[in-house]
């Protein structure tokens, strides 16, 4: 009898003191959460960029300087049967005052012409004979550009890389065949792959190794003595890309090989702008939402009146032209890569340094003071938090881009809404998604309202459809002298209504 209510007494304190299931689980912290995803991390949707291709992105807005032999020739595209004394800087060339230009710009980086088509090469290079070091001038021979703008970039700490033609009109190996008449590899291994290890060797923190898509065709080049036409027929096996990327990302692991390379794509235009809609694969303009590979948009585009080198009447193009071309490429999930060219002396002209301050300044002006921070945010839907990750609508105001708001997997559509306690004055907003796990967003509103009730949607005449690494509205829909007076707002609302999945926003900035 004794032993029983002892057993029974057990059993009982066994059944209060020992959960089992749901219960086992909140003694242990863990709620409701999926034991194999205990963060409840999204799942991605492919392709996804590569660590590279992130970094590379966060660039956002680079120049571009196109200096070298065409710059005491007047021509854009030399022939190769240039002297080296026709390089000649009247003065030493100072690619510190380039960067610090285009730092003032608002720029993250620069790149540096090393090599254009004509073969010459602005560093004493193993390769050729037709390099600076042979100029015999008095500032030509001391020249050397990749050494000067990696050290400058690293105490400016800006991102550089270098532009290096793989079209090479000097070169007697260019194009060149065997008897059979099969192409010989004696150029991409004797010259242009030495070619990139050297300039590799100048800096591990480059960012991009910038390939142009010139393949020789009707232009007639010196080749060494030849003087003939050539062309090659498939840049890609020609250059030998796979085995050429791998050895430069041996040695420079943050390099984006561009063009010809693979890793990031032409915008299809040297205007300046990219499509609304954007997606980071596929090509040109728009990409293709059902791109296979990650392939994101950079759009070069020159920040002068007529060439990528310097000409005489050269003239630097406006700040309001210059901002619209931002708002039209980095606003739209592209990025912008754009060209001031150096001049004789081997520096920016003063009318460039100053445009910079001045693009710089309107930027500040137009895209310096976030009011979103401010803001309380809230949404139609947030995503079960994981065991210690939080998906809550603040996350896209916190300054981290590691953190995001979601939805939970099957809510495609949501909204965010920013509320202040006093009316703001809005013109533009900034969206980026959280793109590690896939570009999603298909489409979307945007509308403000003065008392927080009535909401009227803006930039309707705007394609409200993808969003990508970065997406800007101008919300008068006028990215063409886009200040104006703005709208009054108690309130901004983001509506998502169409994704690939579940729409993740890591940051959200209004102006
Ligand atoms: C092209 C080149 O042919 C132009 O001269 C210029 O360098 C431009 C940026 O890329 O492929």
């Amino acid at each position: 009898m004794m032993k029983n209510a002892t057993l029974l007494f057990g059993l009982a304190l066994a059944a209060f003191t020992l959960p089992t299931g749901l219960q086992a689980q909140e003694a242990f912290g863990l709620k409701q959460q999926n034991l194999d995803n205990p963060e409840n991390t999204p799942k991605p949707v492919f392709p996804v960029p590569s660590a590279r291709q992130l970094k590379w992105n966060e660039t956002e807005f680079y120049a571009f300087f196109h200096y070298g032999m065409n710059t005491y020739t007047n021509a854009e595209w030399g022939d190769g049967s240039e002297d080296n004394a026709t390089f000649n800087p009247t003065a030493a060339p100072n690619p510190r005052q380039w960067l610090e230009a285009a730092q003032k710009a608002g720029m993250k980086g620069g790149i540096a012409v090393v090599k254009h088509h004509d073969g010459f090469c602005l560093w004493p290079t193993k390769t050729t004979d037709h390099h600076v070091g042979n100029s015999g001038t008095t500032y030509g021979s001391e020249t050397n550009i990749p050494r000067d703008f990696a050290k400058a970039a690293e105490e400016l700490d800006m991102k550089y890389g270098f532009y290096v033609s793989p079209w090479d009109l000097n070169s007697a190996y260019w194009g060149e065949k065997d008897a059979e008449g099969n192409y010989t590899d004696n150029y991409t291994k004797k010259v242009f792959f030495e070619q990139c290890a050297e300039l590799a060797a100048y800096g591990n923190k480059q960012f991009e190794m910038w390939f142009d898509g010139a393949t020789g065709g009707d232009h007639r080049g010196y080749y060494g003595g030849a003087n003939a036409l050539r062309t090659i027929d498939n840049a890609q096996t020609y250059y030998d890309i796979p085995n050429l990327r791998d050895s430069i990302h041996n040695s420079c692991p943050d390099i984006i090989l561009w063009g010809v390379g693979g890793e990031a794509r032409w915008i299809g235009n040297e205007a300046g702008w990219a499509g609304e809609t954007n997606w980071a694969m596929g090509d040109r303009e728009y990409g293709n939402e059902n791109g296979w590979q990650w392939h994101p948009g950079e759009s070069d585009a020159k920040g002068t009146s007529h060439g990528w080198f310097w000409h005489e009447g050269e003239s630097v193009k406006s700040a309001e032209t210059l901002f619209k071309m931002y708002l039209e490429t980095v606003g739209r999930n592209a990025t912008l890569i754009l060209n001031l060219p150096p001049d004789k002396s081997g520096s920016l002209p003063a009318a460039t340094v100053t445009r910079m301050e001045e693009l710089g300044a309107l930027m500040t002006q137009r895209l310096g003071t976030d009011l979103a921070p401010a803001a309380t945010v809230t949404a139609s839907e947030t995503r079960t938090a994981g065991r210690t990750v939080s998906y809550a609508a603040q996350n896209v105001t916190d300054g981290n881009k590691d953190t995001y708001w979601a939805t939970n997997d099957g809510t495609i559509q949501a909204s965010l809404t920013f509320t202040w306690d006093e009316p703001q004055v809005v013109r533009y907003v900034s969206m980026m998604e959280f793109i590690k796990l896939g570009q999603r967003v298909k489409k979307f509103t945007i509308e403000t309202s003065e008392d927080g009730v009535n909401f009227t949607p803006r930039a309707t005449n705007i394609a409200q459809t993808t969003i990508g690494y970065k997406r800007i509205i101008p919300l008068n829909g006028n990215t063409s002298n886009s200040y104006g007076d703005g709208f009054r707002a108690k309130a901004l609302r983001i509506t998502i209504n169409d994704s690939k999945a579940c729409p993740l926003l890591h940051t959200v900035s209004i102006y």
